[in-house]
């Protein structure tokens, strides 16, 4: 390559960039500066194809006019409304709009910025229910391994992704335990779809998390339906019902985290509408306005909201919320990103597309280095063999020779993972997937 990236004409000292190798970039920096439908072009003036949906955001593709135009519109009427103690139409629109895409029942809608936020709202609300309910004594949060729920002090603290906690070990929330996750090499190598084994796996939470600390003393359990960031974990058949059957019989809360799968990743509305299994709260984020402004939130069952609401003194009844809650430009991009959704009806051509998607991921078993192969919706996850001794190593050199090659592939550790937006052809899905045949053929 006779490029010099370093020369980009920028200082790059001064952004401290988030989840990234600094001085790495730094050295070698990966600018892009334009974006159109599934591509994105580099500073140097290449098409990226856009493998990750930006980071698992972008379902209808990116620079979307119709989006544009209600941020532009809605910039125009009403830039900026205070969300405390008052209120704008986008926001009720796009709440109604977002309860009427839920699980029947969940229908009462907290906004936030983020998915962290998102995850950390939904815990909040969890205490806060047990304590209108005279519960208040349920304060234990129950969280997975290699769950990723942000990165905020709940979120982090239920998540399971010890290089995101070890940093911070000392200070996480303190009553908090942690479900075993649901991947086993052994027992699920190559599965396509939900793999047969692993649904007794959920049945931890009443033999060991409720044997040790009582289920009276338990708010709530928080899982991913479909784990992302830590490599595509497809929950077992029956695993998900059987959480559920056991969370209700104990009078447990159960938050599913759809940050990801929420929004057409996995060829429905939400995971849960997928899986047939209806929690307790969502959370979401990054596909609910297709990731044009920041935002996220929590739907929660009606009687939820109306528990810690109606039956509250006058006045404020829950003390939480941020300044852009609700923000006028996110949710206006929200109303259009839904309409985009609804009339492209990108959420059933995910689903028609899964098929291919989960054939070409497969494909893929026997190239060097492979260990394993997950698909679920158009999300797939790739294991390579790490580097002896230095984990992480070779899922890293992978995602820079991808971008070298022309594709955005995200890695975490030694997994690909391969998330395109729900508008992709055949073609770019079928490119996406040769240039990480690509990759594995030249990859050290
Ligand atoms: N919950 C889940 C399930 C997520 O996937 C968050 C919460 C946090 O969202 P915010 O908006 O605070 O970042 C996420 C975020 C990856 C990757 O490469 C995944 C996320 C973020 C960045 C990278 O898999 N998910």
């Amino acid at each position: 390559m006779d490029r010099h990236p370093a020369d980009t004409g920028l200082d790059l000292r001064h952004q401290w960039m988030p989840f990234t190798a600094n001085r790495s970039f730094k050295a070698a920096p990966r600018l892009l500066v334009g974006a159109k439908g599934v591509f994105y072009r580099s500073a140097d003036g290449r098409e990226i194809i856009d493998s990750l949906s930006g980071l698992w955001c972008v379902p209808a593709g990116h620079a979307r006019q119709e989006i544009k135009q209600a941020i532009v519109r809605q910039f125009d009427e009403l830039d900026f409304a205070p969300p405390f103690q008052t209120g704008h139409p986008a926001a009720f629109e796009a709440a109604s709009r977002i309860a009427s895409l839920m699980p029947a029942g969940l229908n009462r809608v907290f906004f936030t910025n983020s998915g962290s936020e998102a995850a950390d709202t939904s815990l909040k609300i969890a205490l806060a229910y047990h304590r209108a309910r005279g519960e208040p004594q349920r304060t234990l949060l129950v969280g997975r391994m290699r769950g990723y729920h942000g990165v905020n002090f709940g979120g982090m603290s239920v998540g399971g992704m010890p290089a995101n906690r070890k940093a911070f070990a000392a200070n996480l929330l303190p009553r908090v335990d942690h479900l075993p996750h649901t991947y086993s090499r052994e027992h699920q190598a190559y599965s396509r779809g939900q793999p047969d084994w692993g649904a007794h796996l959920a049945d931890y939470l009443e033999t060991n998390i409720i044997a040790l600390h009582d289920a009276s003393n338990i708010a709530a359990v928080i899982v991913e339906p479909v784990a992302g960031s830590t490599g595509v974990l497809v929950p077992p058949k029956g695993y998900l019902e059987r959480l559920r059957d056991i969370c209700t019989r104990h009078g447990i809360l159960l938050i599913f985290d759809e940050v990801i799968t929420g929004f057409g990743r996995v060829g429905a509305a939400t995971a849960a509408e997928r899986f047939g299994v209806t929690p307790d709260a969502i959370t979401f984020a990054k596909g609910v306005n297709n990731g044009m402004v920041p935002m996220g939130g929590v739907v929660v069952r009606q009687d939820v909201h109306d528990t810690i609401v109606n039956d509250s003194p006058p006045g404020i009844e829950f003390f939480h919320g941020y300044t852009y809650s609700g923000h006028p430009l996110a949710t206006a991009a929200a109303c259009a990103a839904l309409d985009l959704y609804e009339k492209e009806a990108l959420f059933a051509r995910a689903r028609e597309l899964e098929g291919h998607f989960q054939d070409l991921a497969h494909a893929l078993k026997g190239e060097r280095l492979v260990q394993d192969i997950r698909s679920f919706g158009l999300a797939a996850g790739i294991d390579l063999e790490p580097r002896p001794g230095v984990p992480g190593a070779r899922g890293f050199e992978a995602a820079l020779c991808a971008f070298e090659l022309g594709m955005w592939l995200r890695t975490s550790g030694d997994t690909l993972a391969i998330a395109p937006p729900l508008v992709a052809e055949r073609a770019h899905i079928e490119r996406m997937f040769e240039t990480v045949r690509k990759v594995l053929k030249t990859l050290p």
